[in-house]
Parts: C-alpha cells; structure tokens; sequence
C-alpha cells in the first residue's frame, strides 16, 4: 500500500506537472550520441526567434532555411557557422564568449535510420538555462532549469534518413529564476552535458526504483513503470549473482511494484559491493549496477547499514580540474573524486545544483557517500508559483535520476536561505514531496545560525523538517578572528544530528604569509586548524564538508591578482596545487577512524 502512495504520487508530479516523463539510464540503452562539434549562432538581441514586432517568428533559425535562388534573403546560415563543443559550455570555449548571457543556437545533423514498431526519444543530459529544441524544424519541446535532464519524443519528427536538431539555449539569469540572479559561482552557458537519440521499443522501461526497504531488513523494494501500450506485461527483476529472478506484473497504467527477500551484501565506503539488475519485459532488456544500503538517523546519530558513521567531506562545485570549464566527464569526475578521497573524505556535498551522472555513478564505484542538491540558492522569489514549480520539477527531475544510486544518501532542498514564513511554506512543500518520492534517503538542507556572544544557536525553523541539519559558518573568514573560532561553543534546539556544510577562508596558491595576513596559505590553514579545534568539541556533529575542494570561477570575485574572478577557498588551486590547509584537513579526517 505504502509503495502504491508512492508511486501515485510520483505519478501524479510527473504526469500533470511536467507533462512528460524522464527516461533513466540512458547509458544502457539503444542511443545514438550527438556529442561532438555543433554550428553555433551567437544572437543576443534573440532574432532567430522574434521579428522586428517582438512575436515569435514562425520562420526562426530553428528552420535551418537555406536560400532557394540567388535573390533570396536569408541572414544566417549554420553551414558557414563557427563550431562549439558538446558537451561544454561556451564561455571556455571562446574568449568572447567569457562573459557572455543570452541566446545562441546550436544545430547538429545526424544521420537516422527508422527500425519498424519503435520510437525515438532526444535526450540532454542538461542546458543552462532555457532549452528550445526542434527537429527536422519542428518543435520537440522546451525545458528550464540548468543542471537536470530532460527528454522530448520525437518519433513523428525523425526522418529515416538525414536529420537535424536545432537547440535554442538561453542562459539570461531571471529573478524568478531557480538559481535567481544573485550566486557565487560562473554562469556557464550552453548544451553542458551529453546529448543523445534514445531507440526504445513502442513499449519500453521508462523509470525504476529499486532499493532496500527502509523499514524490513534484507528486503528489496520498488516499482517499474513502463511507457506505451503493452502495459499489462510480467516484467522480470533479476539479480544473477544471487539468484534472484522475480516476477512483477504491471497494470492499469503500466506500473508494477514489487518487494522481495534477498540476501545482499551491503554496499558501504569501505566494500562498495554493486550488483548487476537486469530488468526485462517482453521487448526489452535493461542492465542497472546497484547498490544496496540503508541510511537512517538516530537521535543525533547518523547510521549506515546501522552503524554510526562520520561524514568526512568536501564540497565541490561543478567545474572540470582537467580542462577548466563546466565539468561533465567521467575523466572530470574522476579527477574530482580521487582529489576528495586523496585529503582522506568518505562523503562530498555536491554543491549547490544537480551535477552530471557521471559523478554518482563513480562515487557509487569508489564507495563516497553523497549530499545532493537543488540549485534553490540564497534569495529566491518565495512567493512566485512559478518559481516554486521550477524548484520542485528540479528536484522530482534529480531524484528520478539518481533514486538507484547507493551513493547518494541526502537530498538538499536549499543554501542558506533567509528565514521567513513563506520560505517555510515553500522549502516544507518541496521536503513533503521529496519523502513521498524517496523514503531511502535523509533530508536536509544548509541553513544559517544564531550568534549570541560566543554561543551559537541551531535554531533555524527549517529543522524541524530535515533529517540532518547542515549548517553553513564562516568565523575566521567573513566575521570574528581567527583567535575567536576556538572561544565558540554550540548549543542546538533539536536532537538531530549536525553536519557543517560549509566553512572556509580564501588562499592565493603560492602566496606565503604570516597567519594574520588576508589571502595566505597561512591564513587560511589558521582558520582550518581552529575551525577543526572547535567542532571537534560539538558532539552531536556528524560530519562536516568544508568550502571547496578547488578554488572555482565566481563573477562575485573580481579583487584583481589575487581572485581576477575565482573564488580563491579551495583547498586545490585551479592549476591543481595543493594549499597547506588541504594537509591540515588530510591529518584530520586520516586521524578518525
Ligand atoms: C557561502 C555559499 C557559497 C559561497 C561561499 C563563499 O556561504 O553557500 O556558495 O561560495 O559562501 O565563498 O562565500
């Protein structure tokens, strides 16, 4: 009953919000990539889409239209356009482009051929900000919101022979936007993550949920849902290594849930045991890697597989150490997470929107825990319907997607947002929906504190709906000495556990001082060392994950030959040079066992 509540209303968000479903795991399905070089037309006043009255042009670059006799007008032309990288953001990939926010097209030809009973799908990993996407000159669809995917069908638009997309990207920051206008970190435009042609067949493995029950031991449990007409099939789940192989039948709407006994190792940092799931219908076979582990609090305790656990981490923004930029690689991923277990982490924050797949399918392999994140960030419009509908469809979209990921063990609804009744209403509205899509993982959020003298108060409304309250501060840095961090003593209103999610303090690499000057690697090492002085005294913390990993870009940022526009509170540098703070943290998180 209680998987059906969950399905209904995963249904129900899915189906009449959105209006079209998400396709998970899409790396092992049938697909076509489309990565690679894309025409690109850079058009800040938006002409390919509006004519001169400002309506929207019936006949926009979308059209691809080339001129038909030698007297035709026709002012633009992919064929002759310069070229970008997809997946990539544009403004790495060419110097005028560095600052730039607006529109500019992309348009890629690819070649298709029509297999008979099956359906096309186009699918981004993600577009910042705004996504208009035609095909063959037709419209497929349209999204907002940079950092999640979305797919669009488009088995009437395919032709079975040449083809070709046209994206409209827009990345103009909006205040009713989620991010608003206001953040500190770049605002990488363009098609950032990988795009692909999806073949299903005209029934097809939409979306699964399979993860062990929080409430049974050694139980699995989930649901499939499939897409198409055969909806009343007998799906097979089967886990070969343990000789599961389970019957489900799907119904009505093509959804079947299912739980099962299995005896399963559990995955955890320390042996992150993944099995292959196989699901299979009549006209389809679908191959997941999954892990299985159960997270949970206990008073201020935080437990994995019911052990009490420390989060050791690290926040990270979503830039590349390998080729600056937007990250959206495996090789990205890879330099990200082996930089966190290198200074000794088990667990990242992966701050402060959704970041590529990439990153929670290696961190299941490399067995790092994950804080997840929507991208609803400092002001945010409270009141706005629309604003709230955008945050919630990202944070249903990042769910869908990594709901299979063991790795991943707490969403977060929000970055120190400033309390009000609306705030309240708004951010509580997004947990309910995220505990009746996901009943597996924690919520939280990073929240602000109180400061009374030299107590500080955990008292932020908010906590009374998170499983685990993060907590961002930033004494030594943005207020109080460093000599001060140490006289700090904490008190909280709640008996959850606490997890700092931020604190830091800004180093230029190779600038070496006395610990009082600003902007030293001994400055910032200071900071660190007192910080660690202080929370190790806070018992009921459970973790922390200070700010960040590498030193990223941020526009906030501008202090010339020490920031010249990135945000200096990495531990790395952006060349990949490591700060003295960085060994300080390593001795630290290396000395809890
Ligand atoms: C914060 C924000 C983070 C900023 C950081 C800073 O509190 O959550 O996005 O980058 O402080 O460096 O000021």
């Amino acid at each position: 009953m209680k998987m059906k509540n969950i399905f209904l209303a995963f249904l129900f968000v899915s189906a009449f919000l959105f209006g079209q479903n998400q396709i998970i795991n899409i790396h092992n399905r049938n697909t076509i990539s489309l990565n690679g070089e894309w025409s690109i037309i850079i058009d800040p006043y938006e002409n390919g889409y509006y004519n001169y009255r400002y309506e929207e042009n019936p006949n926009g670059y979308f059209k691809n239209a080339k001129p038909k006799s030698k007297t035709d007008l026709i002012e633009y032309d992919f064929d002759t356009a310069d070229k970008l990288i997809v997946p990539g953001d544009w403004n790495t990939q060419r110097d005028d482009l560095f600052f730039y926010e607006g529109t500019v097209w992309y348009k890629k030809s690819f070649d298709y051929k029509i297999q008979p009973g099956t359906r096309t799908f186009i699918h981004f990993g993600a577009v910042n900000y705004d996504a208009k996407v035609y095909v063959n000159g037709m419209k497929a669809g349209e999204h907002t919101g940079g950092f999640t995917p979305f797919n669009f069908e488009i088995t009437g638009l395919i032709k079975d022979s040449d083809n070709f997309v046209v994206v409209k990207v827009d990345n103009k920051r909006i205040r009713e936007g989620v991010p608003t206008v206001n953040t500190d970190w770049w605002n990488y435009g363009g098609i950032t993550r990988d795009v692909n042609i999806i073949t299903t067949p005209a029934t097809f493995i939409e979306d699964y949920f399979i993860q062990l029950d929080p409430d049974t031991t050694g139980k699995v449990t989930g649901w499939i849902i499939l897409n198409g007409d055969k909806t009343e099939q007998t799906v097979k789940i089967k886990i070969p290594e343990t000789g599961i192989n389970q019957d489900v039948e799907t119904f009505g709407e093509g959804w079947g849930s299912f739980s099962f006994i299995a005896d399963l190792e559990l995955w955890s940092p320390g042996s992150p045991k993944l099995y292959d799931v196989i699901i299979e219908t009549e006209d389809e076979i679908i191959i997941d890697k999954i892990g299985f582990r159960k997270i949970e609090t206990e008073g201020t305790n935080v437990l994995l597989n019911g052990e009490s656990i420390f989060l050791k981490g690290i926040s990270i923004h979503e830039e590349s150490p390998v080729n600056g930029g937007r990250a959206h690689s495996h090789e990205d991923a890879e330099a990200l997470l082996n930089s966190a277990v290198k200074l000794g982490c088990n667990y990242v924050r992966l701050a402060h929107y959704p970041h590529n797949e990439n990153m929670v399918r290696l961190a299941d392999k490399m067995g790092i825990l994950v804080w997840s994140e929507i991208p609803v960030y400092w002001t945010i419009k409270w009141e706005n319907p629309d604003t709230y509908d955008l945050a919630l469809q990202q944070l249903v979209d990042m769910i869908v997607r990594d709901k299979n990921r063991a790795s991943v063990i707490i969403w977060s609804v929000a970055n120190e947002t400033p309390r009000s009744e609306s705030r309240l209403n708004f951010l509580t509205n997004l947990i309910e929906h995220a505990r009746s899509l996901d009943p597996t993982r924690l919520i939280s959020a990073a929240t602000e504190l109180t400061y009374n003298g030299r107590t500080i108060t955990i008292d932020d409304p908010l906590s009374f709906e998170l499983d685990i309250i993060g907590a961002n501060q930033y004494l030594g840095w943005y207020s109080n000495s460093i000599e001060q961090i140490n006289e700090f003593t904490w008190e909280t209103k709640f008996n959850k556990p606490l997890v700092i999610s931020e604190f830091g303090a800004g180093a230029l690499y190779g600038f070496h001082a006395d610990e009082q000057t600003r902007w030293s690697e001994e400055y910032q090492d200071a900071v660190y060392r007192e910080q660690l002085k202080m929370l190790s005294k806070v018992d009921f913390l459970r973790g922390m994950s200070p700010w960040i990993l590498y030193d990223f870009r941020s526009p906030r940022r501008p202090l010339p030959k020490i920031q010249d526009f990135w945000n200096r509170k990495g531990l790395i540098s952006n060349e990949g040079k490591l700060k003295k703070a960085f060994y300080t943290l390593q001795n630290f998180y290396n000395s809890i066992k």
